[in-house]
């Protein structure tokens, strides 16, 4: 039999913000090879090892393809509808004897990567109406999604700093050597770093480790974990007292600057270097720089969020861009303007004009909700602690939060307990174990792809639009399906009466008829079943469809006829780039004032605890976390390819840590916080300052009954067993998960 012939296919490759354009070849139903797309308008040929090889990740023999139902201690694979029955036979009765609160859902990280999820989760929701949900946002961006919502009026307005102009860049707390980029979407991150520096520019690291990310920099500032907001403070202080604060061509759009200034007074350079670790003339040569330089941009990311003063952080990278007059100008940190109109710029239907937090507290520790969330760390104690209003049955979309969260230990302990447990999810994982049905999602290249997300803080406004390769089998559902499905079964509807299609065309027509009502939309005013009926596809092909229409280069329906629909995209497999960001304020900003708001209240009112930190006894050791550029999150180690080679998850401790530890090179620690104790072996290395210590997240494999035959291999240790529950950042419940104070031995 001859060679089935190759074709080629372009994809956006699904894993990380930077988006790549891959090139996948395909015989038969086999891949046989991926090439970066040169031609592709964005990402121009890069790529990374984890694109090359999502051909693995297709044919991982591992990877879930039908749903399975637990039978005692081994899993029955069954069909779509067994398993419906299944769920609501096990769902309903819960829900008649306890009510909807009994019930809660967990998001994990895919689902803003995933073109179906990342729009069908809004409708899970609102179909469901469950009290309160659990997500990966509480491990990473709340303090983003607070500061933009208060500051700027949207929890996605996030500003990301310019880089192909920027002639001076301030990176704390990201390494986007290993991540590819956070809140910040450009492929080769790093290719543009380094074109700063040939056109003359100067970037700066901020960060308790040397990362590959610093080699590339000017320069490197090591800063004692969780002291940022301490130096942003002193640098925005020494903006103020210099008279070099001028937030420029944002001024007249920018209320209570001279608060800000009031509020920085007390935390000088001087006052804060101690517990920053960083000297005050160094402070003061930063802020000099920043306004110095023709333009600059602070970009702050993991590290200054989950971490103890998280939002106040986040904050104050803002305010610094604001008062350096670097917000919103080319070489600064400017807004993009999505092709397609993001739809999570809508103001959500719960909240008061503004934002309001604390509407509920949550029953065991009494943790206010903010932005509908409690912090991940909940979790555990909600479902562990009987009583009233306890949590029995829960639904996990793409998530693993007995690696991923804080106190891992008390979520694996706890997820047993649930009377009824279903995941969505393509792996029988650390969490999934414990459910009681799997519904497998497809592979990437059953599925077409557009990011939803990203480009809402993407360097350039592009869009690409990837078509499936592979059909899925006959019978799969996608997840948008099993979603709405789901969320109907949740609502009462027996399964087999519960249509998708049907559920669908009722959300999309609410959806338009919401747009239809909103001041400033391209279909303001419009009839909606008109708008509806034009609108082709379904599912998130038809949601696109729709929000590109609707975008900045939208035909708007009959009102621009040469602009951009859905079919006019697929025409360009290499993807559409419509240029450099422009300055988007006053438009952008959706506060009740139309003003950027500098010192909001909420977030203000965590100074206090800041101020009282700088006096507080330095712990001796504290932990910080690390990625990989082979890695993602927890659950890419079952790809031979991505985990061979050198044991990843070590310890990074400086020599002189070590030698008073009484560790070695290769040896085993013990590492272990108030919240309990791990064991991995040693790695010297002077790229940590000393008094840190760095582990990976996202390992542990090593548990039983999971379905991961390589990544059990290559275990690790999860290093939040060692990560406490109860610390949090005050504004926003985000957990902190860097900085925690812990112990090193030897075993
Ligand atoms: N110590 C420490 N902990 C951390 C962090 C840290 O820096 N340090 N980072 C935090 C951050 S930023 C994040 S985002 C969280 C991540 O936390 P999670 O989102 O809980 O964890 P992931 O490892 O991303 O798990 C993704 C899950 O989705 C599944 N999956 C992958 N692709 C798909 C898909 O297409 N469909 C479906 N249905 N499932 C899919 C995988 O099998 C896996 O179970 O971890 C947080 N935890
Ligand atoms: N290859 C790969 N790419 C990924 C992921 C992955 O797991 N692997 N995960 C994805 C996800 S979910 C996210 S959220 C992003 C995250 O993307 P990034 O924010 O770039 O995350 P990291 O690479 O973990 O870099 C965080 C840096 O913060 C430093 N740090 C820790 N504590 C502090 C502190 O208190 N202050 C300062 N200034 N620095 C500190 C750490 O030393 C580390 O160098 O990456 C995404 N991309
Ligand atoms: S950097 Fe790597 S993982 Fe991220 S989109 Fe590009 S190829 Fe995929
Ligand atoms: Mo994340």
């Amino acid at each position: 039999m001859s060679a089935a012939e190759s074709r080629t296919h372009c994809r956006t490759c699904p894993l990380c913000e930077a988006m790549c354009g891959l090139e996948v070849v395909v015989e038969g139903d086999r891949v046989t090879g991926i090439r970066p797309d040169r031609d592709d308008v964005w990402s121009r040929g890069y790529v990374c090892p984890k694109g090359a090889v999502l051909g693995d990740l297709h044919h991982d023999p591992d990877r879930l393809r039908s749903p399975i139902v637990r039978d005692g201690a081994s899993w029955r694979e069954v069909g779509w509808d067994e398993a419906f029955e299944v769920i609501a036979a096990r769902l309903q009765p819960i829900l008649t004897a306890h009510g909807i609160g009994a019930l809660t859902a967990y998001f994990g990280n895919p689902t803003a990567h995933a073109f179906s999820l990342s729009r069908y989760v809004g409708a899970f929701m609102a179909m469901t109406a469950l009290p309160t949900v659990y997500s990966a946002g509480t491990a990473d961006q709340w303090p983003k999604n607070l500061t933009s919502a208060l500051m700027y009026g949207t929890m996605w307005t996030i500003p990301v700093p310019d880089l192909d102009r920027t002639d001076h860049l301030v990176i704390l707390g990201a390494n986007p050597a290993a991540s590819q980029g956070s809140l910040l979407a450009a492929p080769d991150v790093i290719g543009r770093i380094d074109a700063i520096r040939r056109r003359g520019g100067k970037v700066v690291v901020i960060d308790p480790r040397r990362t590959a990310t610093a080699e590339h920099a000017d320069e490197w500032i090591p800063i004692r974990p969780g002291t940022d907001a301490a130096l942003l403070a002193a640098i925005a202080n020494v903006l103020f007292a210099e008279g070099r604060a001028d937030p420029g061509a944002v001024a007249p759009f920018t209320r209570d600057v001279e608060r800000v200034e009031e509020l920085c007074r007390s935390f000088t350079p001087e006052r804060v270097a101690a517990a920053c670790a960083i000297d005050a003339a160094t402070i003061r040569r930063l802020a000099h720089e920043i306004t110095g330089a023709p333009s600059a941009a602070v970009y702050g990311r993991i590290g200054t969020c989950n971490q103890e003063f998280g939002t106040l952080a986040s904050w104050l990278v803002e305010v610094v861009n604001i008062v350096s007059g670097n917000l919103d100008r080319p070489g600064g940190a400017m807004f993009s303007d999505p092709i397609s109109w993001p739809l999570l710029r809508l103001h959500p239907p719960d909240q008061p004009p503004g934002f309001a937090f604390g509407r509920w507290k949550s029953r065991v520790r009494g943790a206010p909700e903010v932005l509908g969330q409690f912090p991940l760390s909940c979790l555990a104690e909600e479902i562990d602690t009987p009583g009233d209003g306890r949590i029995r049955a829960l639904i996990t979309i793409a998530g693993n939060p007995a690696v991923s969260a804080p106190d891992a230990g008390r979520i694996d302990a706890a997820l047993p307990e649930l009377e009824c447990m279903v995941s969505i999810d393509n792996y029988l994982n650390e969490t999934t174990r414990h459910a009681d049905v799997v519904l497998p999602g497809l592979s990437p290249f059953e599925q077409p792809h557009y990011d939803e997300l990203f480009w809402s803080w993407a360097v350039r406004n592009a869009a690409n639009y990837s078509e499936t390769i592979f059909p899925p089998p006959p019978g799969r559902l996608a997840e948008w399906e099993i979603l709405l499905k789901l969320a109907a079964i949740v609502g009462g509807t027996p399964p087999g009466e519960a249509d998708p299609r049907v559920l669908d065309d009722l959300f999309f027509g609410g959806l338009v008829a919401l747009v239809t009502t909103q001041a400033g939309s391209a279909i303001a005013g419009r009839d909606a079943s008109e708008i509806v009926a034009e609108t082709r596809g379904e599912g998130p092909d038809r949601l696109l469809d729709f929000t590109l229409r609707c975008g900045p280069h939208g035909d708007h329906y009959g009102k621009s006829p040469q602009g951009l629909t859905l079919e006019k995209l697929r025409a360009q497999p290499h993807g559409i780039d419509m240029g450099p960001l422009e300055p988007q304020i006053p438009e952008v900003l959706r506060t009740p004032s139309g003003k950027i708001e500098l010192a909001p209240e909420h977030i203000t009112a965590d100074l206090p605890r800041l101020e009282a930190r700088l006096d507080r006894d330095e712990a001796a050791l504290v932990l910080v976390s690390r990625r990989h550029l082979r890695s993602n999150n927890s659950w890419m180690h079952n790809l031979e390819r991505l985990v061979r080679g050198r044991e990843r998850c070590t310890l990074l401790i400086h020599p002189d840590d070590a030698a008073r530890a009484g560790v070695s090179d290769g040896a085993r620690a013990r590492i272990r916080s108030e919240a309990g104790s791990i064991e991995a072996p040693v790695e010297l290395s002077d790229e940590m300052m000393p008094g840190v210590v760095c582990l990976p997240h996202g390992w542990g494999h090593d548990r039983p009954g999971i379905r991961m035959a390589v990544a059990a291999r290559h275990a690790g240790v999860n290093n939040n067993l060692i990560a406490p529950g109860d610390l949090v950042d005050a504004p926003s419940g985000n957990a902190v998960l860097n900085g925690i104070p812990v112990e090193v031995r030897p075993v």
